[in-house]
């Protein structure tokens, strides 16, 4: 790209102006990567200031049983695969009740989708690790989740998402974006809920009040046409709604999944496509470095490329684990203070809807919105 294309898009960059597909174009053939990211610094420091945020959360994979085959997961497993399982309801209320021992605010619970078990279970789990740990944010079922639902209760999008509220759901996870443009969705995951079927559903959950987060699975098939697409289209609807909250780059994990030939993706990137995220993204208050896919390091460095957000201590991640993320289970919210500090940023632990976390020994309790959003804020 020539400095002058450059220099236009700074300049744009620089008033607040919203960038185009082609800038995005523009910014992918760019290999200036300290220039893309000292303008993703410009819009994350005007977003966010100097704070960097973490939260303290636990996953839950409820089952790993799955009716779709999509090529980049290694997760899934068939119903009479040796690797299947499915949680008892007391292992996920111990779940809930270890996670609030270790001081957690949230728990993130996905999975896959199951040939037999019924809606009712589904809504069941949301209930029984608030029956559990009622002071738990409830973040789970990723919009692929919810149009399964949709199937298999034969009701529509919104009284789903009501049963779900009612159980105690408190926001929905980004996961089951992948890339949106039909060229790489079909190919990659052609049977599973469609782009328009994805949107909807966070249109729906907006709609009733729930945030909601976005993810984009890129570094496999994907070209950087798709991924401008993917953001343009969520950007629109951020403009209807305002109910996303974060976005989060996924980079692709080849290993054990029906893509492994292809090599993952490398340094400049993951750091590129954070850095583009957070330019093209001018309507989303966060854009999430989740380590455990980016491994520590990159995700340290990706604060200098448009992140303000670290994810959490994450335990019992088996999503990317399995696909082969050499990071632990875990890390210690020291290390991510300290990563944190290092990279020049302010550590604030959040909650999942950004209030700032303050605690007391093992107490916490919640203070004000760090960032605002539109939406209505649901009664507890
Ligand atoms: O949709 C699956 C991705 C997603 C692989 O909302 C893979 O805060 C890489 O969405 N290599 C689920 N990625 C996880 C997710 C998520 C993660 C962290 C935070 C949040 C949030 C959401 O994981 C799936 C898919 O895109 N995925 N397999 C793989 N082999």
């Amino acid at each position: 790209m020539s400095d002058r294309r450059l220099e236009l898009i700074r300049e744009k960059v620089t008033a607040g102006e919203r960038l185009s597909f082609d800038d995005g174009l523009a910014l992918e053939a760019s290999t200036d990567l300290f220039a893309l990211g000292e303008m993703a610094t410009m819009v994350r420091r005007r977003k966010n200031g100097d704070l960097a945020y973490y939260n303290v959360n636990t996953h839950i994979n409820p089952t790993n049983v799955c009716v779709y085959k999509c090529d980049f997961c290694a997760f899934r497993a068939d119903l009479n695969d040796e690797r299947a399982y499915v949680m008892s309801d007391d292992e996920i209320r111990r779940r809930a009740t270890e996670a609030a021992g270790r001081g957690a605010t949230e728990l993130h619970i996905v999975g896959g989708l199951h040939h037999k078990l019924p809606f009712s279970w589904y809504v069941d789990v949301v209930r029984w690790v608030k029956q559990a740990a009622p002071q738990i944010h409830v973040k789970a079922w990723t919009a692929v989740e919810v149009e399964w639902f949709c199937k298999i209760s034969k009701k529509p999008t919104r009284e789903v998402l009501q049963d779900l509220i009612e159980a105690g759901l408190g926001s929905i996870p980004g996961g089951g974006a992948e890339i949106f443009h039909p060229e790489v969705r079909e190919e990659i995951c052609g049977a599973k809920a469609s782009t328009e079927t994805w949107l909807n559903v966070h249109r729906t959950a907006h709609q009733l009040g729930l945030h909601s987060n976005a993810t984009m699975l890129y570094g496999h098939i994907d070209k950087p046409k798709h991924r401008i697409d993917h953001m343009i289209r969520l950007r629109e609807l951020q403009d209807e709604t305002g109910g996303f909250q974060t976005f989060i780059p996924l980079a692709f994990h080849p290993d054990n999944s029906r893509m492994s030939e292809i090599p993952k993706p490398s340094g400049v990137m993951d750091l590129k496509t954070m850095a583009i995220s957070r330019l093209m993204l001018d309507n989303f208050p966060h854009i999430k470095a989740y380590w455990v896919m980016l491994g520590l390091k990159t995700a340290q460095v990706a604060l200098a490329f448009g992140a303000d957000d670290l994810d959490g201590t994450v335990v019992h991640e088996k999503i990317y684990h399995e696909a082969g993320a050499e990071t632990p289970q875990e890390m210690s919210v020291a290390d991510i203070q300290r990563l944190i500090l290092e990279a020049g940023y302010q550590p604030v632990e959040r909650d999942t809807l950004y209030h700032r976390v303050e605690r007391s020994g093992s107490d916490w309790s919640v203070h004000e919105r760090i960032t605002t959003g539109s939406l209505p804020v649901l009664a507890s």
